[in-house]
């Protein structure tokens, strides 16, 4: 049996810009919990959360770090997630795990563009949100500016429950405004506030409050209705000198957050072919269900699936079925783990609302549900970013290429935001991250830890090709030599499709020119020289076609015989159908202070941008932009030399769009080229 009910489970992400303080606030809470017997330290390389070799040699959070305590009868998980934006694959993993997040705000420096960006995804993620201004006993801080600021962008439900009594040296503790404690004006201030953003979740008790009545006896008994409702998003406050309000908000987490149980569950409807809907059941109290939210490779262990249990409970030794498989598939659990930081404490059960990590257990992916066979439903996973930056890696001996791969496939087992590929033209081994940085923090890992090292340059851009109009035409493809011969005639019809899909293909076919048994060697044929490309060799997309006539032949006509037809036939009307090029564009996200600006647009300017908003946030400005990814190639070092190493910057994936003509003429001009070359 599971130790705690998941209504007595409190899941808290910490999550916000870097060096906010997340990881500090994580091994004070630890502390205040009594978790560990002192506090451990960022700065001094002693944290529980932030321990490997990278992380304490940079002072900065790499991994999502999940630790646990129990605190006033509840037990707590505390994932810690790096705030760069290069990691911001760990934080949708956590998302993946918990129900609340706690926003780090960085009292002395303000809200920052990744407060914004973490506070966004997670209400996308529809998680409780709260938030905590950390750094009050720094000199120069302003609490009520940034408490200012978080409403402003964040809203009025915004609320703090603790004020501080002082800032800068002179802190000394944090006061509560829920119980109108005595000892700072602030209090006042936030009451007001704070009781309206309360009684919003509950009619009658705004009723009563609009005609005048006093609330104060109600307010703590439904404030945790209203946190859940999203009509109160608490703010905390913290000051690592004196660790003053760590052990506070443990206490407001433990009284008001919404729990670990939950009676409904987000599942995914996968339909045939292959695209996904979300609906919201009831969950089975009775049945085991957990889904994975991380991959990790331990030394020791091997590959591990780390889970959060959402309903019943499991022990070590049981069977589980993976529902998420395409046939569903059983195993068998071996022993179960609970992470503590980089330490791992082995556990006889688990129970709903909990996260644990299943030791070699090779099949299970991140986003897999696995169940005791009585629950069947997928549960949905938040969509990770596409990791939009390209480095071309080559060992640097030559004895290490047979190494390479299985370094890097680990890789992408422990980070859904990292991926590598063989290029199919360009035949170099390509990895794709969220950023510059983190690539090199996994190629420096790389060294680190297996001694291979690596060259790495920008690689060649991937270009599309597609279509601007309607076009049928046909092909006949005929060959007699000596004994068998081949003869198949295709008719398409192509045209620019706009869905998801890069290829729909229609069986249009009427009548019995062609005997059906041929139509999946069109479609073949079809995908076959979309794969391949035709003006520059680069893959086609966004094309419907339809195969609506042709001819066949009783001995000829056969399966290869169609396939090339069907390969004509695309080309033929590919070619007459103003094909047009694209390329990999992203949706760029500067952040800088105001100086800079004119510096950043120009550079944006002349670098194709499209901007697309801006605004200030404090004293930095934001600018949004559209731009091709071949302009940015280089963004990370160019932005830091531009704002003397003061910005900062997120880009995400906004498709394929069409090049300027000019520039399609060179593309198609060199691979012309290069054709001729090679033949
Ligand atoms: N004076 C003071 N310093 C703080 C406080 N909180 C954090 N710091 C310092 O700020 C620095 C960064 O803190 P971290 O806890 O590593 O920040 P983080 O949010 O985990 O950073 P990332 O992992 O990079 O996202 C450290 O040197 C901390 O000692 C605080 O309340 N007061
Ligand atoms: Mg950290």
């Amino acid at each position: 049996m599971a130790k705690y009910k998941a209504e007595d489970v409190r899941n808290v992400i910490l999550a916000g810009h870097g060096g906010s303080g997340k990881t500090t606030l994580v091994d004070e809470l630890l502390f205040a919990a009594k978790a560990n017997n002192r506090i451990g330290s960022v700065k001094d390389g002693t944290s529980l959360s932030d321990a490997a070799e990278d992380e304490i040699e940079g002072r900065a959070s790499i991994d999502l770090s999940i630790l646990h305590c129990s605190f006033g009868g509840k037990l707590f998980h505390l994932f810690d997630t790096p705030g760069r934006s290069d990691f911001v694959g760990q934080y949708v993993s956590a998302l993946g795990a918990a129900e609340n997040v706690l926003i780090v705000v960085d009292g002395y420096s303000g809200i920052q563009v990744n407060t914004r960006k973490a506070c966004k995804m997670a209400r996308e993620e529809g998680k409780t949100v709260s938030f905590v201004v950390t750094k009050l006993d720094m000199e120069n801080v302003n609490f009520q500016k940034v408490v200012a600021d978080i409403r402003k962008l964040f809203g009025k439900a915004c609320v703090p429950v603790f004020v501080p009594d002082a800032t800068g040296p002179g802190l000394s503790k944090v006061i509560s405004v829920m119980s109108r404690e005595a000892g700072s004006p602030l209090v006042q201030e936030y009451y007001e506030p704070l009781v309206e953003a309360v009684v919003e979740s509950n009619e009658e008790l705004m009723m009563r409050y609009l005609e005048g009545e006093d609330m104060s006896a109600e307010i703590p008994k439904i404030a945790a209705a209203a946190i859940k409702a999203g009509t109160l998003l608490p703010i905390f406050c913290f000051g690592q000198k004196g660790s003053v309000g760590a052990k506070e908000s443990l206490e407001f987490m433990a009284s008001y957050l919404p729990s670990a149980a939950l009676d409904k569950l987000k599942v995914v409807n996968k339909a045939e072919d292959g695209t996904k809907t979300f609906e919201e059941v009831p969950a089975d109290p009775n049945a085991f269900s957990a889904r994975v939210f991380k991959v990790v490779v331990d030394e020791h262990k091997g590959r591990m699936a780390l889970m959060r249990v959402f309903s019943g409970s499991t022990v070590p030794g049981a069977t589980f079925h993976n529902v998420s498989a395409a046939k569903s598939r059983s195993g068998k659990f071996g022993k179960l783990f609970k992470f503590f930081g980089a330490k791992q404490e082995e556990v006889d059960s688990v129970g709903a609302g909990e996260i644990f990590a299943a030791a070699k257990i090779e099949e299970l992916d991140v986003g897999d549900t696995v169940s005791d066979g009585t629950w069947t439903r997928t549960i949905a996973l938040p969509k990770f970013p596409k990791p939009m930056v390209a480095l071309a890696i080559r060992p640097k001996s030559r004895g290490d290429e047979q190494r390479l791969s299985p370094v890097l496939q680990r890789f992408a087992l422990e980070d859904s935001t990292f991926r590598y590929e063989v290029d199919s033209q360009s035949k170099e081994m390509i990895a794709f991250g969220v950023s510059e940085l983190h690539l090199n923090v996994l190629l420096q890992r790389m060294k680190k830890r297996t001694g291979v090292e690596v060259e790495t340059k920008l690689p060649k851009i991937s270009y599309r090709e597609t279509i601007t109009r309607e076009v049928a035409d046909y092909y006949r493809h005929k060959k007699q030599s000596g004994g068998s011969g081949e003869f198949a005639e295709v008719h398409l019809k192509l045209r620019p499709y706009r869905g998801e899909e890069n290829f729909v293909f229609n069986d249009a076919l009427r009548g019995d020119n062609v005997r059906r048994q041929f139509v999946p060697s069109v479609e073949k044929g079809c995908r076959a020289i979309m794969a391949e490309g035709i003006l520059t060799g680069s893959p086609v997309i966004r094309v419907e076609v339809d195969f609506f006539d042709g001819k066949d032949h009783p001995v000829d006509g056969k399966d290869s015989a169609f396939q090339k037809a069907a390969k004509g036939a695309f080309k033929k009307c590919f070619l007459a159908a103003s094909p047009v090029l694209l390329e990999p564009t992203v949706n760029l996200e500067v952040t800088f202070p105001s100086e800079f600006a004119g510096e950043v647009n120009q550079y944006l300017n002349s670098h194709r941008g499209r901007i697309q908003g801006m605004d200030m946030l404090g004293e930095e400005q934001v600018v949004r932009a559209g731009i091709p990814l071949a302009e940015v190639q280089t963004f990370s070092s160019d932005l830091r030399a531009m704002t003397q190493g003061q910005g900062s910057y997120a880009m995400e994936d906004a498709g394929f769009d069409q090049v300027p003509f000019n520039v399609q003429q060179q593309v198609v001009a060199s691979f012309a080229k290069t054709e001729v070359e090679e033949e």
